[in-house]
């Protein structure tokens, strides 16, 4: 019997759009102004991890111990920074194919919701145009727990009325692709196969890929 999914989640930054590069800008000059070093292997592990979880890791890597209303003020502060990259974000900025990909999947009646650790997610797919394009959005506005809890996903499952074993979700990060697996679901890595090993299989991007394809490897 061929597997049927019955909904497909989508994480946003790294999947859906390429915002990861502006998380790592802004986590890299926040880092620096604290004097801790901070490379791409650090954003690695930062990727699908919230804001802050995400200002709890640079301090620990630095050893620093601050009061509650400084860290406030630092994630403000990286938010800023953030908020001024993506403000030019446009339409043309979403990963090739993948619009193509979530029209294939509704026009088959699969349901397409978002799973995002992202506050900013909503204005994000506002700017991109594709708000509308998602039947369920479960962002970093409804969730207590960060990736890799699999809340995020298992709220986009429990919205739609589907069981996690016959739902998708597709993921850039290594935090994104355990709360996956800890949730039961079915996970597809977009990016690097290295880096995304623990994913039943990863593809490299959207551009030629649809439901057939998705079918056939998880079968
Ligand atoms: P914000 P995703 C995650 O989004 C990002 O991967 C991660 O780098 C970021 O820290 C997190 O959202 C929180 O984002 O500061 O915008 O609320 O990959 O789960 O869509
Ligand atoms: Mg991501």
């Amino acid at each position: 019997m061929p597997f049927e999914p019955q909904a497909c989640l989508f994480d946003l930054d790294g999947v859906i759009v390429d915002t990861a590069q502006y998380h790592f800008a802004g986590w890299q000059r926040l880092a620096e102004e604290l004097g801790v070093p901070y490379t791409q292997e650090d954003n690695e592990q930062l990727k699908g991890v919230s804001r802050v979880d995400s200002l709890e890791y640079i301090l620990e890597k630095g050893g620093l111990f601050l009061d509650n209303d400084t860290k406030v003020r630092l994630m403000d502060r990286k938010n800023a920074w953030y908020l001024e990259l993506v403000a030019s974000m446009t339409p043309d900025e979403l990963s090739p194919g993948v619009v193509e990909f979530i029209d294939e999947l509704r026009a088959k009646g699969i349901k397409v919701g978002l799973g995002s650790s992202s506050r900013n997610a909503p204005l994000i797919l506002e700017r991109c145009g594709i708000a509308d394009r998602f039947d369920v959005i479960v962002d970093g506005n409804s969730i207590t727990f960060s990736k890799p809890d699999p809340e995020v996903f298992l709220k986009g499952a429990e919205a739609f009325g589907v069981a996690p074993a016959q739902c998708v979700v597709f993921e850039d990060a290594q935090s994104g692709v355990e709360a996956a697996l800890n949730g039961g679901f079915r996970i597809v890595g977009v990016g690097d196969a290295v880096t995304l090993e623990r994913a039943e299989f990863v593809i490299r991007g959207f551009e030629g890929f649809n439901l057939r394809g998705l079918v056939e490897r998880l079968t």
